[in-house]
């Protein structure tokens, strides 16, 4: 069975990111996964933001790899980079399927470490959970082609339920 559901990401803060204006900068972040996109607030003069914005994906068939580009938002020019990350969301499918074997539903377990490795932009090693059926991942995340800068996110699987409650509406199939 392909894992369905949603995908939560909460882009937390930021931190040491780069100055692109005189003395500091007006991070935002625009988060990506496959075609579906979304952005943060603006933070204005700030190079330690707290964004706290949470998105929501859908995910059909396959996880991929969440792309997030931090930018400087300018009025009369272009906004300027200030770097990017992703993160290959593979280890949480696993997970998913792992907690659904065990049958976990209540309280927290962790399932699996997950590295700082190539398909990743890790600065830590952090634990995959699994927090009352809910999926979730805290990662801090190194900017990359910039000078410093460091994303802090959560990310969450919260899996379609399954056969028994498909005659709910929200759990319709789009064919
Ligand atoms: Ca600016």
């Amino acid at each position: 069975m392909e894992e369905s559901g949603v995908l939560k990401v909460n882009i937390v803060r930021g931190k040491k990111l780069v100055v692109r204006d005189f003395m500091s900068s007006d991070p935002y972040v625009v988060v990506k996964l496959g075609n579906q996109a979304a952005k943060t607030k603006v933070v204005k003069s700030c190079l330690n933001p707290v964004w706290n914005d949470e998105f929501s994906f859908n995910i059909k068939e396959r996880f991929g790899v969440l792309e997030l580009e931090v930018f400087d938002r300018n009025r009369f020019t272009s906004d300027d980079k200030m770097g990017h990350a992703f993160l290959n969301l593979q280890p949480l499918v696993s997970c998913s399927k792992l907690r659904r074997v065990l049958q976990l539903t209540t309280g927290e377990t962790k399932l699996r470490k997950v590295a700082p490795e190539i398909d990743n932009c890790l600065l830590t090693g952090s634990f995959i959970m699994n927090k009352n059926g809910e999926i979730v991942l805290d990662a801090c995340l190194k900017l990359l082609d910039v000078e410093s800068g460091e994303l802090y996110v959560t990310v969450k699987f919260i899996e379609h339920p399954t056969a028994k409650n498909l005659e709910k509406p929200d759990c319709k199939m789009h064919i």
